[in-house]
């Protein structure tokens, strides 16, 4: 995990250093707002960012679409900070976005994952991702990588703050630290998640649910099936439903839930029981050991039990596996899927 950015990790002792940000880390710890700026996959980083720097740091955060932002009259104050993600580095929005950010007096701090990209050298400090090059077209480990790096950032800013407790700093590294077993965990769990996409392979639209942390994790499972499968997918807040999603609901449309166990947990169930009350087919991804989502949902996927903050990094694996033995079993070349382009740079 700390590799991801280069900084050391040491959950026995409650400590943690950042790669890459050094200069600027105080600008961070007293920044009055950050402003993410990103596009796709990243975008969705982004919005994990938002959970994590809210809760901890005390930080408003605004997740912007670079490709939007870049085209409005956007108030930036001299000293906000920017954070930019991109797996490529070369996006184009979101390079033109920086500039604009730039222009108008703001700290730039890049998360990267191509060492020596065009947004690397606008930048004026930043973690790349050592996390190696993306094979396919659609990004999947440099998501890993981006909420590794934004989760570490967010728990020290708030440490150094001091708008968290030195137990819960340590609770939290500690489960840092646990989170590449518990993704292999998720991975050894592969064959039931390909029985499912076997059932679905044809099916014409998905929709995924999620509260919390992971809502952004259910927006970034309907774009990779979206990206590799083009199945037409929807992400949504479970909480959104009712106000207009429910209406696609039938016998024919598998809706996914992110349902694992935490702060929002009971209001997840109620949304199953809606979705089942309309005769939806329910694919839910629960917590080990969660006896109740079972009982309602028509398949499940389980993970293993994470602190809420950080499940995103364990609960869209299997989002990522379903997309992919789906788009396998369709006859589409994952790693290169139609109208897509590595790095979107027009
Ligand atoms: C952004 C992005 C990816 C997506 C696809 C097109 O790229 O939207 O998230 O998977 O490859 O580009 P980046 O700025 O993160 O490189």
């Amino acid at each position: 995990i700390a590799d991801s950015m280069r900084g050391r990790l040491d959950a026995a002792n409650g400590t943690l250093t950042l790669g890459g940000i050094y200069e600027y880390s105080q600008a961070l710890i007293n920044a009055r707002r950050i402003i993410v700026l990103a596009c796709g996959t990243s975008w969705h980083s982004g919005l994990v960012a938002e959970y994590l720097f809210e809760e901890y740091c005390r930080i408003p955060v605004e997740v912007e679409y670079a490709s939007e932002f870049r085209y409005r009259n956007p108030v930036i104050h001299e000293g906000d900070i920017v954070i930019a993600i991109s797996q490529s580095g070369e996006t184009a929005d979101t390079l033109a976005a920086i500039e604009l950010a730039k222009s108008k007096g703001a700290i730039i701090l890049g998360i990267v994952n191509v060492v020596g990209s065009s947004i690397s050298r606008v930048t004026h400090e930043g973690a790349y991702l050592h996390t190696g090059p993306e094979i396919g077209v659609a990004s999947t480990k440099a998501f890993t990588g981006q909420l590794s790096v934004l989760t570490m950032i967010a728990l020290s800013v708030a440490h150094k703050k001091g708008t968290i407790t030195q137990t819960r700093y340590k609770e939290l590294l500690v489960e840092l630290a646990r989170i590449p077993a518990k993704i292999k965990e998720v991975l050894d769990n592969n064959a039931v998640v390909e029985e499912i996409a076997e059932r679905f392979k044809d099916a014409k639209n998905f929709i995924y649910l999620g509260r919390g942390y992971n809502f952004p994790v259910a927006l970034e499972g309907a774009l990779k099936l979206k990206e590799i499968s083009y199945i037409h997918a929807e992400g949504y807040p479970a909480a959104e439903m009712k106000h207009g999603p429910i209406a696609l609901i039938d016998e024919e449309m598998p809706v996914v839930f992110i349902a694992t166990r935490d702060s929002s947990y009971d209001k997840v169930v109620s949304n199953i029981q809606e979705v089942k009350a309309r005769k939806g087919v329910v694919i839910a991804v629960v917590t080990k050991g969660d006896a109740l989502i079972p009982a309602l949902a028509d398949y499940i996927i389980e993970v293993p039990p994470c602190e809420e903050a950080l499940m995103p990094l364990i609960s869209v694996i299997p989002l990522q596996l379903l997309s992919y033995h789906i788009a396998v079993m369709r006859g589409c070349n994952v790693d290169q899927p139609r109208n897509l382009a590595k790095s979107v740079t027009v």
